[in-house]
């Protein structure tokens, strides 16, 4: 790191732990030395303008004001660093999160699923399938309201607040929220995207270190928001494996046979992300899922009658 870095410490950002974090890190950096330059550009002016036009020095005001052009050009270039920022730095970098998803192939596909005042993740188990969800069957102990009927359901694995990914592979995050707006946030990873009833919004990054990162709620959903906290572990491949093989276990699914082009133990590739059509529109066909006419993971989420 080097040492201009440090306004990034130094204002509380934590280590970057994803692949395009170090991206936003250098506009983050950037746009602090930037402010900085002109915090301090300003302050002395201001200074300046305080002892020059004093009412000792000028008892009577001038109606006519500056003739000199200086301050346009230093306004017209700050306006042209910002515009060169925002068009040329933060406008792409943003595209790309929103619309260039990766390769489903190498993915990890994930649901997640907000509600006061906790993160659910669902997984799509050994099929590769998520199971049909519908919010009037949220209870308790089904607190996702997965469909027991459902057999593409019968593997799923869903966790609450925990949730593990391997290093250095795409992780896709399909979002939505039981009751009110809230925001899956992983400062570790650059990554903060509102849940929303009603809709499933995708996100993704790829984690590049492992170990334990912090994920919280990035919205005031209510009185227990402060409490909304979830955990991202990335593991190393083996120790992924582990996990998704107890998740399994503790499920009560039987394996299927694992798919030639994934490690063991993994789902096959889902539905394509970033292409989900709203809640009620027809799914689109997943290409490579094994042929069945069931549809792909349906909407999650209440509708506002609900
Ligand atoms: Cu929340």
């Amino acid at each position: 790191m080097s040492s201009l870095a440090l306004i990034n410490e130094l204002i509380g950002l934590p280590p970057n732990a994803s692949e395009h974090g170090y991206q936003i890190d250098h506009i983050i950096e950037f746009c602090h030395w930037f402010m900085g330059a002109l915090f301090l550009g300003w302050s002395v002016f201001f200074i300046y303008v305080l002892l020059r036009f004093r009412k000792g020095k000028h008892p009577v005001a001038d109606h006519e004001g500056v003739k000199s052009g200086i301050s346009t050009h230093l306004e017209f270039a700050v306006v042209l660093i910002e515009a060169v920022l925002l068009v040329g730095f933060a406008i792409p970098l943003w595209a790309k999160r929103v619309n260039q998803f990766p390769e489903t192939k190498d993915a990890i596909l994930v649901h997640a699923v907000g509600q006061q005042f906790n993160w659910n993740f669902h997984l799509p188990g050994p099929d590769g399938q998520f199971g049909r969800r519908e919010i009037a069957l949220v209870s308790n102990s089904n607190p996702l309201g997965l469909d027991p009927n459902d057999p593409a359901g019968k593997d799923d694995i869903v966790v609450l607040g925990e949730l593990h990914v391997p290093v250095g592979r795409p992780v896709i995050i399909e979002l939505s929220s039981k009751d009110v707006i809230h925001n899956f946030a992983l400062p570790h990873m650059r990554m903060a995207q509102d849940a929303i009833p009603g809709q499933i919004i995708p996100m993704w990054f790829k984690p590049i270190k492992t170990g334990n990162y912090e994920v919280v709620c990035g919205q005031l959903c209510g009185l227990g928001h402060y409490g909304m906290k979830g955990m991202l572990v990335v593991d190393n491949p083996e120790e992924y494996q582990a996990w998704l093989k107890e998740r399994v276990e503790l499920s009560g699914a039987q394996s299927a046979p694992a798919p030639t082009d994934r490690p063991p133990g993994e789902p096959p590739v889902g539905p394509t992300p970033g292409t989900i059509p709203p809640p009620g529109a027809p799914k689109t066909e997943n290409p490579t899922a094994q042929p069945q006419d069931k549809p792909a993971a349906p909407p999650a989420s209440p509708s506002p009658s609900a």
